[in-house]
């Protein structure tokens, strides 16, 4: 595990479980098991640190404890006990403003580059700003309640995503009110758009000097890193140093860090080693597989596309391959994902209509979260993953593909507009938007000879083996420890 000298308090949009009443009217917790969670949980238990953030419920809920972890509970979060976690309660209609309001009709589309999406309403925008600062207040209450414990220690307040960019500047001056020492890091998990995207956004000084609240802030890459440099220097005036990753911002020193987040890959890798075969039309079939949440960022529409063509152009494969696409339900209450549902489970249909044999259906498509076991087999027993997102901050996915490659090894087809698409070199790389070199590809990667996927997949398992959620987590302390030392120098001129 890995070891952080300071308390931690982090801060994100949900606690890493949700409460809920189970059939006896109890409350109880239900596990979320991201890898964030599976990393981030154990060093706060560590650390007797706490964990600030939504229980999946509201103000008007009147949540009265939280419960403990069932006896039985394996997952990362059993050793969090309940006085360890603060939870922010918001009235129903201001969560609503906050999170589908802002958070999700304006920044995720504007910070994927789809402006169009993008709706700038100024009463959301005050609904995202009057959220943060009740997280920012529960923040505060987790530092004190540190301070009160452990005097001596300053606590590292880790704040995560797209929801909480204005936090950390509130969490500063509540702490500064109350003249207790923090470190103050912020991370985020989705792209910062460039400063073409970022000018449409019409409160953006407001929204950059927020985010310069925190003294340290990590980005998946460094691409995305110099776009806010960039958008700090160009909209706020600040000096910046981009070999150094600085910005100087109110006489403070603000560090910035290319921090690229993985997975628990020895805990993928064990569930693929376990899990039970996948169920085939016949021993030969070869599965093509996509897991994504159901989002208009993910290509999916373009996928079925290319999918098609492919079959058009590769008559010889028919009732040879299947599709298997897993879809998680994802912000069913806002239309354009309604629409996105739509429109997928009818190009689905109508692929299908146009190929199924008496025997066969071109796509199985599962609409739905699975297990974890489940889904490692489907990673293991595919002969290629397509991985080809419009714009995704980094994408797990195709690191759990590669973790589950325990077998026969397979093919990771992946899009350059990932993140993950900047390190992991030896996939086949595709540009969603072409669905001509998109079919050539797919049928490249189902034709690929063994031993080219053998060299292809031991160099990703290697490096993505080594650079885990651990070396994340590991990096991330690390370079809050040097800002400390590094902060008190000059910026160059
Ligand atoms: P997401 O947009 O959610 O994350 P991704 O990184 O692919 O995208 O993570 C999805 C996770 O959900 C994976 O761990 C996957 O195993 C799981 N999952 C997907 N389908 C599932 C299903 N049907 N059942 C169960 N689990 C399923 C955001 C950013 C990404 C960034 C991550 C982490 O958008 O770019 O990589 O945060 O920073």
């Amino acid at each position: 595990m890995v070891q952080s000298s300071s308390p931690m308090v982090v801060v994100a949009n949900r606690l890493p479980f949700i409460v809920k009443k189970d059939e006896n009217g109890v409350l109880v917790r239900k596990q979320c098991a991201g890898g964030l969670v599976t990393a981030v949980a154990p060093v706060v238990v560590e650390t007797r640190g706490l964990w600030v953030g939504w229980p999946g419920l509201h103000k008007e809920d009147n949540l009265e404890y939280i419960p403990e972890s069932s006896p039985d509970d394996k997952s990362p979060t059993a050793g969090l006990k309940s006085e360890q976690v603060i939870p922010v309660m918001l009235p129903r209609q201001l969560f609503d403003d906050y999170y589908n309001g802002c958070c999700n009709a304006c920044f995720w589309p504007l910070f994927h580059s789809m402006p169009d999406r993008a709706l700038f309403q100024s009463d959301k925008w005050q609904a995202y700003l009057t959220a943060n600062k009740e997280f920012a207040a529960r923040a505060v209450d987790a530092v004190k309640k540190i301070h009160a414990e452990q005097p001596d220690a300053v606590p590292l307040v880790w704040i995560h995503d797209y929801q909480l960019m204005c936090a950390a500047n509130f969490i500063r001056n509540g702490c500064e009110a109350e003249g207790i020492q923090v470190k103050l890091a912020f991370f985020l998990h989705i792209p910062f758009p460039s400063w073409d995207m970022m000018r449409l956004f019409p409160w953006d000084d407001e929204l950059l000097q927020n985010i310069l609240g925190a003294d340290s802030i990590g980005f998946h890459l460094e691409d995305y890193c110099f776009n806010f440099l960039d958008c700090c220097q160009r909209r706020l005036g600040c000096r910046t140093d981009r070999q150094k990753m600085l910005i100087k911002h109110n006489a403070r020193l603000v560090t910035v860090h290319p921090l690229p987040i993985s997975i628990p890959y020895e805990r993928f890798q064990s569930l693929a080693q376990v899990a039970p075969a996948v169920v085939k039309n016949n021993p030969e079939e070869q599965i093509l597989l996509g897991v994504d949440r159901l989002d208009y960022t993910k290509g999916l529409v373009h996928r079925i596309k290319a999918f098609e063509r492919f079959l058009e152009k590769h008559p010889e494969q028919i009732e040879k391959v299947v599709f298997i696409q897993v879809a998680v339900p994802s912000r069913t209450d806002v239309k354009e994902y309604q629409e996105l549902k739509e429109e997928l489970d009818m190009e689905i249909g109508k692929l299908n209509g146009r190929f199924s044999t008496a025997n066969w259906s071109p796509i199985r498509y599962i609409y739905g979260c699975i297990s974890q076991e489940q889904l490692a087999a489907f990673y293991r027993d595919s002969s290629v993953a397509l991985v080809a997102p419009l714009r995704d901050g980094m994408n797990l996915v195709a690191k759990e593909f590669v973790a589950c490659q325990t077998k026969e090894p397979g093919v990771l087809v992946l899009s350059p507009f990932a993140g993950a698409g900047s390190s992991m070199a030896e996939a086949l790389q595709v540009n969603p938007y072409e669905t001509e070199l998109y079919a050539d590809t797919i049928n490249r990667a189902i034709t690929m000879p063994k031993e080219e996927r053998e060299l292809r997949m031991s160099l990703l398992k290697k490096r993505e083996r080594e650079k885990d959620v651990n070396y994340w987590l590991e990096s991330f302390l690390e370079s809050v420890n040097c800002d400390c030392k590094n902060t008190s120098g000059r910026l160059s001129p």
